[in-house]
């Protein structure tokens, strides 16, 4: 495995490069050109660009995350094909210039949902957090609105401004698209691209929907085993791979994450390794990554990536914000290098002990 840290690019971060170098074994970043929209070229100067910022930095692109899907493509109508032609530009552009990792989703309206961007925690850090019975009392419109105010004046990826403005329309053009169209629009989508990733191996690694669950009546298909299983074999392609992310398919008590990463075995492309606290299994927020300090335990997820011989960038997730750090939500530098170091800890005594056998 490779140890990253997610960056959003020197416009957007309130963490530089520079610091990211010096958290300890972390050699690579997690980026994207966050300016762009979904069904947008990126162009090849742009790319390389943002690559020649990141190596003067004495670190590198380990993969995107991520390159938007427009909702045409998801919904199945409007211009899909013609946004699958940019995205098809796109990928060509990114494996021109030697990437060769793509993180996206096909999450319908809203990315993840958090209903707390800031709950207070026993020892004064924050964090984010769930409830269902929030989000059941909210109208989705309202769903930004409730959470804007404690985004630090930053820009959160999925709750564009502009996008939340479209909500409603949003949910209107999604009326007629259930699990089985949304999950035949998915494959449309990938066989369209298959070619273009094998040309320049690039591994596309779908992030699950987080909560994984359907949220105001929306369909969401990339929840469980079965479904990912499902995914895997519609387009049976070793680029059409996933982000192993345990704090989103673990939002879900029944997922048994272990197993979900033994199961995708050659298909995980990508990780995200966080920890969440549930108070019951629709409150939960998220914890430090140490298991002791919330309800996983890190060292059989870590384990299980270590058994099926993970060899792809790892990143710590969603950290909480502590020491008096004003950043974006869920990315501050200090836990998430935190999480980092834990991480490492974790691979190497494994490692080791393996090795020993
Ligand atoms: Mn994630």
């Amino acid at each position: 495995m490779e140890m990253t840290l997610r960056w959003y690019g020197s416009k957007f971060d309130t963490v530089t490069l520079q610091q990211i170098r010096q958290i300890p074994g972390v050699t690579g970043v997690i980026t994207t050109l966050y300016d762009t929209q979904p069904g947008e070229v990126w162009s090849r100067e742009r790319i390389r660009a943002l690559k020649d910022e990141v190596e003067a930095a004495g670190l590198h692109i380990a993969g995107i995350e991520s390159v938007n899907i427009h909702d045409d493509i998801k919904i199945g109508a409007g211009r899909r094909d013609e946004y699958i032609a940019n995205y098809i530009q796109t990928l060509e552009n990114l494996g021109l210039e030697d990437i060769h990792l793509v993180c996206y989703n096909f999450m319908p309206v809203f990315d993840w949902t958090r209903t707390e961007l800031a709950r207070v925690l026993p020892d004064g850090s924050t964090a984010l957090a769930y409830t269902q019975e929030a989000v059941d009392a909210l109208v989705p419109e309202k769903m930004f609105e409730s959470i804007a105010g404690d985004m630090n004046g930053t820009v959160m990826p999925g709750w564009e401004p502009e996008r939340m403005a479209r909500v409603k329309e949003l949910f209107a053009a999604y009326k007629d698209v259930d699990d089985e169209k949304l999950f035949a629009n998915l494959k449309y989508f990938l066989e369209a691209i298959m070619p273009v990733c094998n040309k320049y191996d690039i591994k596309m690694a779908i992030h699950p929907d987080d909560p994984a669950w359907s949220v105001f009546g929306l369909p969401r298909i990339i929840i469980n085993e079965e479904n990912i299983l499902r995914m895997m074999k519609m387009v049976d392609d070793p680029h059409n791979g996933v982000t192993f992310c345990s704090g989103s398919y673990g939002t879900n008590l029944k997922n048994d994450l272990p197993h979900m990463i033994r199961s995708l075995k050659g298909r995980i492309h990508f990780a995200h390794v966080r920890n969440l606290k549930f108070h019951s299994p629709t409150n939960f927020e998220e914890a430090p990554h140490p298991s002791a300090c919330g309800s996983f335990d890190m060292y059989e997820i870590v384990k299980a990536l270590y058994d099926i011989g993970f060899t792809g960038p790892i990143r710590p997730d969603h950290g909480r914000s502590i020491w008096g750090e004003v950043a974006m939500p869920g990315y501050g530098l200090y836990d998430r290098a935190l999480g980092a170091t834990y991480i490492e800890g974790l691979w190497e005594a494994i490692e080791k002990s393996e090795a020993r056998k």
